[in-house]
Order: structure tokens, then C-alpha cells, then sequence
């Protein structure tokens, strides 16, 4: 297939980032007000992203970088995830994956540092999906994807839900890609869609509450109950690609949604905001909130590399 548009292509990558930034500074609250979270969205201030972002990032130049070969090389993968959190410490990382970063840093090979975490079963958290997105954009299909999604959270992520929540997340953001805004989108359809991807009943059943939540026209709050808003995979993906599909036509108010179901804000609104602007591109976020991101640059260079025509081999 051609690749994304470069508005889709941005899209994906600035609503990644807006959603980390506007989620941010409410991380971690069970409710958030939407006149909280308005005052945030008027503010003028940078918005500073998370290691949701951070990672995304180099994934995102990793998979660019490897653009001909539509695919990403593991042993390459870890060392730039380490380097990357080496640098910026700071920027709001869970508690297992530094101890992670730490020994694929001092040159352990990543499957051991891996599996090094929570009693040797590897991390079940989000943090393989919020940083995956991008793999759509260089993915041939939707099985590709989903492949490249696990492929890139085994560095790190040993638990299967860890993997499973970031094939999911690649796999919606490569169906969000390829659909096209002028036609409505068939929510129903797009989880049918994840179900061959991701070969889990727990998954599969969130699923199924997730069509239900879209028929009753759950509210944030009501479907946080119901899916989770925590930094588990299976307890934060569920809810990001609800606030997606349930706003899938307003990129603006998928974020929205994300950030007003609480919990995990960065993380559920980022993973929404990359499918929102996945599917109706960069354009469809109000200037007001790109003009303040941090990375909008280096975001940009990224489109244009995955987008633009492909350099010539030396
Ligand atoms: N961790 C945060 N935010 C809370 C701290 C904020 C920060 N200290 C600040 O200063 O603001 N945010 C980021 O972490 C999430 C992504 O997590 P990731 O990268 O998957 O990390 P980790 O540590 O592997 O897992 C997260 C937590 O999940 C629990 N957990 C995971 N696997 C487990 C297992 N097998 N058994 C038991 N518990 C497991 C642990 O509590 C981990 O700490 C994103 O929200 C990102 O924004
Ligand atoms: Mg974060
Ligand atoms: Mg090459
Ligand atoms: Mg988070």
C-alpha cells in the first residue's frame, strides 16, 4: 500500500503528543473536571510531554529511519529506548522500566531485562502501547502492524498483556490510518477487525464491552468503571480506543473524552489522540493546541521522513 498521507502521518504523531500533554498534569486522578481541564486547554504554556511521547519518538525515527524495509530491528530498538530514558529520567517513566533501560543500558541482552521485572514475568503496564503507534505508518498490513506492535514492546514488555496492548494500539492505529473521514466509520466492524489480531478472550471481552459502552453512549466517567484507567495495558488500551471510536469524527473531543475518564490521562489520551488524528489527520486539531507542543519540530521532521519520497541509497 502507499504510504499515509503526510496530514494523516502528522496527524498520528502530533495527537499522540497532544493528548500526553493535555492528559499530563492529571495523571493519576480518579475525576477530572471538565472545567480543570478546559482552563488547561486555554492555557498558553508548553505543552511538555511525558515518556510517553519521549519513546514514541524513538520509535517513530527507528521505524522511519528503516522505512524501505517496512520493519524495525529489535537489537537496535532497546539500546535507543535506554539512551533516550538515560537522558530524560524525568520525564514520568513507571517504576519497573527503569530498572529495565538500567540493564539493556549496562549491555544486557533485552529478552533477560525484560523478563528481570515484577518476579521474573515481565511488565503487564501500558507502556509498550503508548509508545507504538508510529509502526502503522511503515506497517503493510494489519496483521503487519499488530506484528510490529509486539515486536517493539518485547524489548521491554515480557508480559503478554503488555505485547498484546501494544499489537492492539498498532493495529487500531494502522485501521485508523487507512480509513477515510468522508465515510462513517463502523465501530463494530474496526473491533471485528482487532479481534483477529489480538488472540486473547481477556481482550476479546473488552472488546465486547466496548461496542456496548458505544451503543448505551457511555459517558468518560461510566466507561472508566466499566474498562479500567489504570497503567495496565488490558486496563488503559480498552478505554483509549472507546474515547477513538465513540468520538471518531472530532479529534479534539477524543482527547477530551480520554483525559475525562481519569487514571492514566497522559497515557489513555495520547493512545486516543494518535488514532483521532490518525484518522483525520493534523489539521483537525486547533492550531492554538499544536503551536504550544514541545516536539511539534521533531514530530514534523518525522511525517515528512515517513511520507516524503524515499532517500537513495549510497
Ligand atoms: N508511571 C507513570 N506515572 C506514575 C508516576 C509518575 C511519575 N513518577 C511522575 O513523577 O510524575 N507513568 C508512565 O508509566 C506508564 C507506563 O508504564 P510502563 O512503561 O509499562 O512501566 P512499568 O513500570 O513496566 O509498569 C507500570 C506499572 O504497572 C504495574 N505492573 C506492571 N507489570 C506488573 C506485573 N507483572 N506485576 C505487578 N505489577 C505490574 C506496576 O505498578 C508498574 O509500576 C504510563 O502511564 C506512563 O505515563
Ligand atoms: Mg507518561
Ligand atoms: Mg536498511
Ligand atoms: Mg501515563
Amino acid at each position: 500500500p502507499a504510504a499515509p498521507s503526510h496530514d494523516k502521518a502528522l496527524g498520528l504523531l502530533l495527537g499522540g503528543a497532544l493528548g500526553d500533554g493535555l492528559g499530563a498534569p492529571f495523571e493519576g486522578r480518579e475525576v477530572v473536571e471538565e472545567t480543570q481541564l478546559a482552563a488547561w486547554e486555554a492555557a498558553a504554556t508548553p505543552l511538555v510531554h511525558t515518556d510517553d511521547t519521549a519513546l514514541a519518538l524513538v520509535l517513530a525515527a527507528h521505524v522511519a529511519e528503516r522505512r524501505d524495509e517496512h520493519g524495525l530491528d529489535r537489537d537496535a530498538l532497546a539500546p535507543e529506548f535506554a539512551v533516550a530514558w538515560r537522558a530524560e529520567p524525568w520525564r514520568g517513566y513507571g517504576s519497573g522500566t527503569p530498572h529495565v533501560f538500567g540493564l539493556i543500558g549496562a549491555g544486557v541482552p533485552w529478552r533477560s531485562a525484560a523478563r528481570a521485572t515484577f518476579g521474573g514475568q515481565g511488565s503487564y503496564g501500558n507502556g509498550a502501547a503508548m509508545r507504538v503507534a508510529p509502526v502503522a505508518l511503515v506497517a503493510t498490513s494489519l496483521h503487519h502492524a499488530a506484528e510490529l506492535g509486539r515486536q517493539s514492546a518485547e524489548v521491554t514488555h515480557a508480559h503478554e498483556h503488555g505485547q498484546n496492548g501494544a499489537a492492539c494500539q498498532a493495529a487500531a492505529a494502522y485501521l485508523a490510518l487507512r480509513s477515510d473521514r468522508r465515510h462513517r466509520l463502523d465501530a463494530v466492524r474496526f473491533l471485528q477487525d482487532l479481534t483477529r489480531v489480538v488472540r486473547s478472550r481477556l481482550w476479546h471481552e473488552k472488546f465486547d464491552r466496548i461496542a456496548e459502552l458505544i451503543r448505551h453512549e457511555a459517558g468518560p466517567a461510566h466507561a472508566a468503571r466499566a474498562l479500567g484507567n489504570d497503567v495496565s495495558a488490558l486496563g488503559s488500551v480498552p478505554l483509549a480506543l472507546l474515547a477513538f471510536l465513540t468520538r471518531c469524527d472530532d479529534a479534539s473531543m477524543a482527547i477530551r473524552y480520554a483525559v475525562l475518564g481519569g487514571g492514566d490521562t497522559d497515557t489513555i489520551a495520547s493512545m486516543a489522540g494518535a488514532l483521532a488524528g490518525a484518522r483525520n489527520g493534523a489539521r483537525a486539531f486547533p492550531e492554538a493546541w499544536t503551536a504550544r507542543l514541545e516536539a511539534a519540530e521533531p514530530l514534523g521532521r518525522l511525517a515528512d521522513q515517513v511520507t516524503g519520497p524515499l532517500a537513495a541509497r549510497p
